[in-house]
């Protein structure tokens, strides 16, 4: 508030980069959200949108099955995707616990999965090669310690009556909720060998909300890093004055046009398949392949990851919608992520001309065009390049494409492109500088 900052942990600037270097490199991950809520079907706050109690939650809870849940089947089609990462929900909102935590009966192992599955997901991805992550919900609507507040399924109608919410949070004990989210995230960072993410969601500080001081987030923070020193935690947890300790910002749902705003910072893009992240079986606003291109490809090239998230069904198995999605995604990285890894927004010098967009690897000094309109005309002038590149060609065959340094004073390229537009729904073009 006063603008003070103060230093969590003793870390460099330099050292942080060096810690973060897997993750802004990767630039994709895969979000899974999965809990009680993909019973419902009907997206993942519906016990807060529908303002069930716990009693009537149970049923979802009695008929967990989950008999089709192959974590190795997920982490093959994240790794064909292209995804480096991926962040499961230990816990949602609704207080389940995938994982088998010594701090509650409200568990995977209690149901009829009778397992741990947060284990079987971090074994399944690790062997595929791909960095693990949890989310875990600051928030739970479930435990009896949890006060009911203003985000709450069971606040009361007149969501500003403070004399309604003290009435309603008789016997009910933030500190000793405040425990128990310690414990479980201490589980957390200590049963499952080296976890590379934790992503804590979400703070609402002010009246009737929470903030650091009820989730006891700078002690949180210190032993989250001192029993994980190399984990990347994201920035929900408000740290306050100590903000400098999260690593990363998490733009959520936000269009790809407003991306351009977080350059030079550190961040990630969280955004789904359809709007809701539990699985919602009726949703009809599934983005097409193009509109989930856009999501990537508008996240590199301003320097920055995005995690897409699959909601899987209670059966425990990716929809098909959820499927075609990442074969398409799958079909298109195979053929241009060098493209995507390692790769951030362009130097100045370089502008994207109308109806493309670029990305850059400063490693290889090679410049991505990604043509989201492709040149009816065969060819597109690119201003300010001339003299600068050395060779172009098509990433996903590497086949060469012929340009012309302008011959007047205006610093124009020409670059020629067949016909003939590669199979694919953005193509891109790989440019080799000087
Ligand atoms: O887990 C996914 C979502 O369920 C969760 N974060 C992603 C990763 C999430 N859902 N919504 N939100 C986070 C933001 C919610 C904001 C609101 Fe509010 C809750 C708007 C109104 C109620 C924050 C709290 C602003 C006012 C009160």
């Amino acid at each position: 508030v006063n603008g003070q900052t103060k230093k969590l942990f003793n870390e460099t600037a330099a050292q942080k980069q060096q810690r973060m270097k897997w993750w802004t490199d990767a630039r994709f991950g895969m979000f899974i959200h999965w809990g009680l809520y993909s019973l419902a079907a009907r997206h993942e706050w519906v016990k807060n949108h529908e303002r069930l109690s716990n009693e009537q939650y149970q049923k979802y809870f009695d008929e967990f099955d989950p008999d089709h849940f192959d974590p190795k089947a997920w982490a093959r089609k994240a790794k064909a995707a292209g995804m480096k990462y991926a962040v499961l929900t230990s816990k949602h909102h609704e207080g389940f616990c995938l994982f088998d935590s010594k701090y509650t009966d409200y568990k995977a192992p209690n149901t009829q999965a009778h397992r741990d599955l947060v284990r079987e997901f971090v074994d399944a991805f690790r062997a595929e090669g791909i960095k693990v992550g949890f989310y875990y919900s600051l928030i739970d609507w479930h435990h009896p310690d949890f006060p009911i507040d203003r985000v709450h399924p069971l606040r009361p109608k007149d969501e500003k009556d403070s004399a309604a919410y003290a009435r309603l949070n008789k016997g009910r004990d933030m500190a000793k909720y405040r425990e128990y989210l310690h414990n479980q995230v201490r589980e957390l960072m200590t049963n499952y060998g080296k976890i590379d993410i934790l992503w804590l969601d979400f703070s609402y500080p002010g009246q009737f909300g929470k903030g650091k001081d009820d989730w006891g987030s700078v002690e949180l923070l210190k032993m989250v890093r001192r029993l994980q020193p190399g984990i990347i935690v994201d920035n929900r947890a408000d740290l306050g004055e100590y903000a400098d300790g999260a690593d990363f910002e998490t733009p959520e749902q936000v269009k790809p046009e407003t991306l351009e705003k977080y350059r030079g910072k550190t961040w990630e893009t969280c955004q789904t398949f359809s709007g809701s992240w539990g699985y919602y079986r009726d949703e009809t606003s599934w983005k097409t392949h193009r509109q989930l291109l856009d999501l990537l490809i508008s996240s590199v090239s301003n320097g920055g990851n995005l995690i897409l998230n699959v909601g899987p069904t209670a059966r425990g198995e990716f929809d098909y919608r959820a499927d075609n999605a990442l074969d398409s995604l799958a079909y298109w990285m195979h053929a241009n992520n060098r493209a995507i890894y390692h790769c951030t927004y362009a130097p100045e010098t370089f502008k994207a001309p109308a109806g493309t967009k670029l990305s850059y690897n400063p490693d290889t000094r090679r410049l991505y065009l990604f043509l989201f309109d492709y040149p009816e005309n065969g060819s597109l002038l690119l201003p300010g390049y001339k003299g600068k590149i050395k060779y172009a060609q098509f990433l996903n065959d590497d086949s060469e494409l012929l340009f012309k340094d302008g011959d007047d004073n205006s610093g124009d390229l020409t670059l020629t492109v067949p016909k003939l537009k590669p199979p694919y729904d953005i193509p891109v073009v790989e440019l080799i500088l000087k």
